[in-house]
């Protein structure tokens, strides 16, 4: 699918007003601090990376008052809608799009951006939590617990009203093309979506069931039989065991063990069929200085595991 696969399209996205704890918007300088840049320029990869992410700060809205539950609404539309742009713009010049966050909420406009260039996009979503809360189905009014509904179209008419700050996501992924792995923590509202909707996902009890190996096979058939369409993999850090990523803000424990996280990016990457990737939810203020070290370092490794790093 890349026209240019020796390009990675790197967005960084400080920003944290998809939810309420500060932090999460260091997530991305820590871990080009860390070194992620420069490790995929070792892979062999030219590095391209989106100007101005300091902007994201500075673009809050003076005064944002919340729309029915939703809290901060204008700043996450106008910080997803920046990142839908430069995400489509890496797209479109066909190169890997790698987005570093920031919280969830961004990937609003992640998949914007990538399915803005892709017809007929698979979403493979890595959680702890199924982000599919509506406007009026969340109960914390955080909309990094809400991204999925505003693709996919779920929102009613009067929570995604077309004059509301949301009005330019238009509905982008089937939701025949979502599967989540790693659910643990899902809202009973979630629970009625997902039902209703038939949409597909593997929980933490079918990891145990099976094994890793055999729920990415399953999850990769449902959305992509034939492994011919595009893949944007959306990897919340939290999906981890919070003993392997400790530094995120709403960690649930009985999650993915450090090689299981490992493995499903890497079983993704060998489909040749991944397009974009999103890292989120790396929080370095939580916890102390070795649970950050932690946190960051796994979170590249995934990064790179994701351009085709392999253990041999
Ligand atoms: B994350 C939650 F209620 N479902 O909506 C909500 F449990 O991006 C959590 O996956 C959302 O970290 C977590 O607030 C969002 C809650
Ligand atoms: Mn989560
Ligand atoms: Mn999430
Ligand atoms: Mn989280």
């Amino acid at each position: 699918f890349l026209k240019d696969g020796s390009t990675v399209g790197v967005t960084c996205v400080p920003f944290s007003g998809g939810q309420p704890k500060g932090g999460v918007d260091d997530g991305p300088v820590e871990m080009v601090r860390f070194g992620i840049l420069d490790q995929l320029q070792g892979m062999g990869y030219h590095v391209e990376l989106s100007a101005g992410m300091d902007k994201y700060r500075t673009m809050r809205p003076e005064s944002d008052p919340p729309i029915g539950k939703m809290k901060n609404p204008r700043y996450v539309s106008m910080a997803a809608r920046r990142v839908a742009e430069q995400v489509k713009e890496h797209c479109a010049a066909g190169r890997m799009a790698v987005t570093l966050g920031g919280d969830h909420s961004i990937a609003m406009g992640t998949l914007v951006g990538s399915a803005a260039v892709y017809d007929d996009l698979c979403v493979v979503w890595i959680d702890a939590h199924a982000d599919i809360n509506t406007p009026s189905s969340t109960d914390s009014g955080n909309l990094h617990g809400c991204p999925l509904s505003f693709v996919l179209g779920l929102c009613g008419a009067d929570d995604h009203s077309a004059d509301g700050p949301f009005g330019w996501i238009k509905p982008c992924i089937r939701k025949e093309r979502l599967v989540y792995i790693g659910l643990r923590d899902v809202d009973a509202g979630e629970k009625a979506i997902l039902r209703e909707h038939g949409i597909k996902a593997f929980s933490m009890h079918d990891v145990d069931r099976h094994g890793i190996g055999k729920v990415v096979e399953m999850a990769l058939d449902h959305v992509n039989k034939d492994r011919s369409l595009p893949i944007h993999m959306s990897f919340d850090v939290d999906a981890l065991d919070p003993s392997v990523a400790p530094a995120t803000g709403t960690p649930v424990r009985g999650g993915l063990t450090f090689r299981e996280g490992h493995y499903i990016c890497e079983a993704i990457a060998e489909t040749g069929c991944l397009v974009a990737v999103d890292l989120v939810e790396v929080n370095p203020a939580l916890g102390d200085s070795d649970s950050l070290r932690q946190t960051v370092a796994v979170g590249c490794s995934l990064v790179r595991c994701s351009l085709g790093e392999t253990l041999l």
